[in-house]
């Protein structure tokens, strides 16, 4: 149970993707007690092999979110009195290749869960993005906080955006207990090759050189997987219904400055940085202003030092090759496709 007493039986959307899984590990780790149902749809995205070796086992079902039925019959079956939706398809770079995909899932699909949340009366978090707040320039020193307005860029933050709207609508509207987090970009174990940092480490890797969009002046704000599903578990549990809470570590770095962290942490000169075409409507950078789920939850990065955990990152990809090089190639040749 969790202190208010809810989420006994929670059905997590995504739950075989990059932080989904990371969430039910963490979940299992915390809180064994919770009853854990995955909705995943198994894209490329997902790997089952995610959610291997937990002690208490979740239920996952092979389905995608838009289905409203399949919906209805996993919220009956199993009791589900809450669900925190983290399915999503969520690289920028496919987004401008093919947004449909993007408009059916992150909106369509969060619609039909809002309306299950509110059919059944269910508690629901919606993982969400800085990315909704468009960027800043390089140069710029604020940060991103709650009251920031929503400017965003690409294909895959729009529909983002259009689902945080969703949902703050449905808790205005029909009062379903909705609560949202935006957080910077994730790093961790787990994470699709086709993202920046677990790129550049398989790369290395695989004989390939680190590939950097433009001059790699672009700057991202880095937040450990773990103190992101911690967040989202306090928000769920202890969070102000209606609200937003925004997370970050304050953990910026541009991006060539993250390649040459990693060059050096694998003994690799850092002249082998290849430059590439980048990426149309790039965000230059993004910033976090955590202050409100610090002040009001006591929620702090467990994984503050950036070097320590990006090693720690390192090493998982050196010793989980199995893990990743069956989706390497593939990825490697869409992005030669496109110029990357
Ligand atoms: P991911 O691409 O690794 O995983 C997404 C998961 O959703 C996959 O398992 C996929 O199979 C599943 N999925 C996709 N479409 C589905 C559908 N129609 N029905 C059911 N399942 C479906 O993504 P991620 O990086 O783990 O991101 C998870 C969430 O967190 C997303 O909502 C994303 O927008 C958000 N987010 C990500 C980051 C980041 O840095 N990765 C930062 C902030 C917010
Ligand atoms: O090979 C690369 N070289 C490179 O320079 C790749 C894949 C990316 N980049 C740049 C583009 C960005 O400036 O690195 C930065 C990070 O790129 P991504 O890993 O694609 O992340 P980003 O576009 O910032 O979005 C991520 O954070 C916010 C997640 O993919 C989103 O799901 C999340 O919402």
């Amino acid at each position: 149970m969790t202190e208010k007493g809810e989420a006994d039986s929670l059905l997590v959307t995504g739950g075989a993707g990059f932080i989904g899984s990371n969430f039910v590990r963490y979940l299992a780790r915390v809180n064994p007690q919770v009853k854990i149902v995955v909705l995943d749809k198994m894209t490329y995205a997902a790997n089952p092999h995610n959610l291997d070796g937990l002690s208490s086992n979740p239920i996952v079902i092979r389905g995608d979110v838009c289905d409203s039925s399949l919906v209805e019959q996993i919220i009956r079956e199993h009791h589900i009195n809450g669900i925190i939706h983290f399915a999503a398809e969520s690289h920028n770079d496919n987004s401008i290749r093919d947004a449909a995909p993007f408009i059916h899932t992150n909106i369509y699909g969060t619609y039909v869960l809002l309306e299950a949340a509110r059919s059944h009366g269910l508690r629901f978090h919606h993982v969400s993005t800085d990315e909704v707040f468009g960027d800043t320039s390089v140069e710029d020193v604020t940060r991103f906080d709650e009251s920031s307005p929503y400017h965003p860029s690409s294909p895959y933050s729009a529909t983002k955006a259009a689902s945080d709207h969703l949902v703050r609508a449905w808790w205005r509207t029909y009062g379903t207990r909705v609560t949202i987090t935006n957080s910077s970009n994730n790093y961790g174990p787990y994470q699709h090759v086709e993202k920046f940092i677990p790129r550049q480490i398989t790369n290395i890797l695989t004989g390939r050189r680190p590939k950097v969009y433009g001059q790699g002046k672009d700057v991202r704000d880095w937040l450990s997987v773990e103190d992101d599903c911690r967040a989202i578990w306090y928000v769920y549990c202890r969070g102000r219904l209606g609200q937003t809470y925004l997370v970050g570590a304050d953990n910026r770095l541009s991006n060539l400055a993250v390649v040459q962290m990693i060059l050096r942490m694998m003994n690799r000169p850092l002249d082998e940085v290849e430059f590439v075409g980048g990426r149309p409507g790039a965000d230059r950078r993004y910033a976090i202003d955590a202050s409100k789920i610090r002040r009001e939850l006591g929620w702090r990065p467990f994984q503050a030092n950036f070097a320590k955990s990006l090693e720690a990152t390192i090493e998982w990809y050196k010793t989980h090759e199995s893990w990743w090089i069956p989706a390497k190639q593939m990825t490697e040749l869409r992005y030669q496709q496109e110029g990357h």
